[in-house]
């Protein structure tokens, strides 16, 4: 039937490579030649996998120290200035679009918003502080709440601080550096936005903050680079905070 059998595997949507012609896989039409079966991930960025894949589930927003929810889980906050990218990077993390809500204008998350993930990890996403458009008893009371609960809660395991990459650390940033060193809490530095500017500058600003925080004693090593937009840096962030997880839970 093929009268001119070397058009075969062009009919098939063949090609020559070298003196061999090949003909794609009907199982894999679009996998190149060269494409290789991918690396398996190595097992802490899987353990970071799937702790986010697990259902998370907002429990409250709290407005008042006396409202936190109970200290039984290992915690981890996201602190930063106002319309840093805190809301959007959790919403990153866990893979949902509007978990925590996030808005174009500061002053968006305006009590401590509890998120349980799994029943492993509570991820809480704090008001941003630096707002100055906020009526300032607003601000003052904000400030005040993020402070006590960063100052006194004891299964505060981590902060997760965000700096936007354009702006690197302002004041607010060094103030609340200032107070986890205090209250011997560790920190690890974000940048956020990545997106938002050319390589060479990320580079720069990268390095300038590695600098400050190897200068303070409560920062944790290796400032993370991040894009909640294109999802730079979100696995990493993941493998992270697994490593301050609780176990997972057998048989439930
Ligand atoms: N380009 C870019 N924009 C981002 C990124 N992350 C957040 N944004 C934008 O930044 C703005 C603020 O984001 P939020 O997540 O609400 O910031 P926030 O720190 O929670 O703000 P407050 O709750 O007001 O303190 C929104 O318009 C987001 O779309 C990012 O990775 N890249
Ligand atoms: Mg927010």
């Amino acid at each position: 039937m093929w009268r001119k059998p070397w058009l075969r595997p062009i009919c098939r949507g063949g090609r020559r490579i070298g003196r061999e012609w090949k003909v794609p896989d009907p199982r894999y039409p679009d996998m190149p030649d060269t494409a290789r079966k991918p690396e398996a991930p190595a097992p802490e960025v899987e353990e970071g996998r799937v702790l986010f894949a697990q259902p998370v589930r907002f429990l409250l927003g709290v407005a008042a120290v006396s409202q936190l929810p109970a200290a039984t889980l290992p915690e981890v906050a996201f602190a930063g200035r106002s319309n840093v990218g805190k809301s959007s990077l959790i919403n990153a993390l866990v893979g949902r679009k509007a978990l925590a809500r996030t808005s174009k204008t500061p002053g968006r998350t305006q009590e401590l918003n509890f998120f349980d993930l799994g029943g492993r990890l509570m991820l809480v996403d704090l008001p941003g502080y630096g707002y100055a458009a906020a009526p300032r008893k607003k601000v003052a009371a904000w400030s005040g709440l993020v402070r006590d609960y960063l100052r006194g809660r004891p299964n505060l395991r981590q902060v997760c601080l965000l700096l936007d990459a354009r702006h690197g650390a302002k004041t607010g940033d060094l103030e609340i550096m200032e107070l986890l060193a205090g209250a011997a809490v560790p920190f690890l530095p974000v940048l956020t936005k990545a997106d938002l500017l050319r390589r060479e500058a990320l580079a720069t600003r990268l390095a300038e903050i590695a600098a400050l925080a190897r200068e303070r004693r409560a920062a944790l090593p290796e400032p993370l680079v991040t894009s909640a937009r294109l999802g730079y840096g979100i696995a990493e962030l993941r493998t992270k905070l697994a490593a301050i997880a609780g176990p997972p839970n057998r048989g439930g």
